[in-house]
């Protein structure tokens, strides 16, 4: 249970009473706003999303600024948790000091960094090039993150690729074990598998005390029910569903105005003009006009 002020103790607080914080991807301030809305406890500052969003790969090219930036806006406009995905920590140990004390600045309440080398390139793609750091240098990295957190609050979440990278169980394991001992607050193990099995198996053999967290995108049939039976899962992150949400959207709404050579086809299918200005906050825009515009 939290014992700060920031929103790591929200995090933890949510934690602790629901046993289990489900977060939500984003990619913009609207996007976490929408999160908040639908009643996710959290959000997944994504780095796949955020890359796409910019129309470019997820494989280290997007800045630290670029996504520190949006991590404050989306943290600001949704008033919810932030986990910020800084994949490995923009570089070594002496990145990641200057990383932590920004993204918790910014409002974060928690951050993901993964045991891959820098640059990175995306965990889901077929055939990637999946390079992982050594697990000292790896507990370095989360030992320096823990040394320049300010409110003890904040979350440290330490990410294996063991399993994306086909190192196998052992080698997650020991590597989830050595995080643990570095002082990681959580595990996060991710995997390819177009099944649970693996990851269940990887579940049911941790015999660390930090809660698992799990982002089920391969593996669907990974529902919330499942992750309470498996009870040692403290984080699931809906991993990338806003930005395909929205592809699968404009696509469609553009498509049919091409085709209709107009915009009268979509009209009833999307939502209005009005409903958009509800969530930019238009009618209080209206009430501080009466109020302060003399
Ligand atoms: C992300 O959403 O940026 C992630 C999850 O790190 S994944 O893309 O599956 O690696
Ligand atoms: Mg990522």
């Amino acid at each position: 249970m939290g014992t700060g002020t920031g929103m790591g103790t929200t995090f933890r607080e949510i934690l602790g009473k629901k046993g289990l914080v489900e977060a939500m991807a984003a990619h913009s301030p609207l996007s976490a706003m929408l999160v908040a809305e639908a009643g996710f406890d959290a959000i997944w500052a994504s780095g796949f999303e955020l890359s796409a969003m910019y129309g470019v790969p997820d494989v280290s090219v997007v800045s630290m600024t670029q996504h520190l930036d949006m991590t404050r806006a989306m943290a600001e406009r949704s008033g919810i948790p932030v986990v910020a995905d800084i994949d490995t920590g923009f570089g070594n140990a002496i990145n990641v000091l200057y990383a932590v004390e920004q993204y918790e600045r910014a409002g974060a309440a928690a951050i993901v960094m993964e045991d891959k080398s820098f640059p990175k390139v995306t965990s889901l793609i077929a055939g990637g090039r999946q390079d992982m750091v050594r697990i000292e240098e790896f507990q370095g990295k989360i030992e320096a993150a823990r040394s320049v957190r300010k409110d003890k609050d904040f979350v440290i979440v330490a990410r294996t690729e063991a399993l994306i990278a086909g190192l196998g169980q052992d080698e997650a394991l020991k590597r989830a074990r050595a995080y643990e001992a570095a002082g990681a607050d959580m595990i996060l193990v991710h995997s390819k598998q177009k099944t649970p099995d693996e990851i269940e198996a990887f579940v049911k053999a941790w015999d660390g005390k930090a809660p698992i967290a799990l982002v089920p995108t391969a593996y669907p049939q990974m529902t919330v029910a499942r992750v309470k039976e498996l009870e040692k899962i403290g984080l699931l992150i809906w991993g990338n569903h806003a930005i395909r949400a929205s592809v699968g959207a404009m696509r469609k709404t553009f498509a049919q105005i091409r085709k209709d050579g107009g915009i009268h086809g979509v009209e009833s299918q999307i939502p209005t003009v009005d409903e958009v200005f509800d969530l930019q906050g238009m009618g209080k825009v209206k009430d501080d006009e009466k109020r302060f515009l003399r």
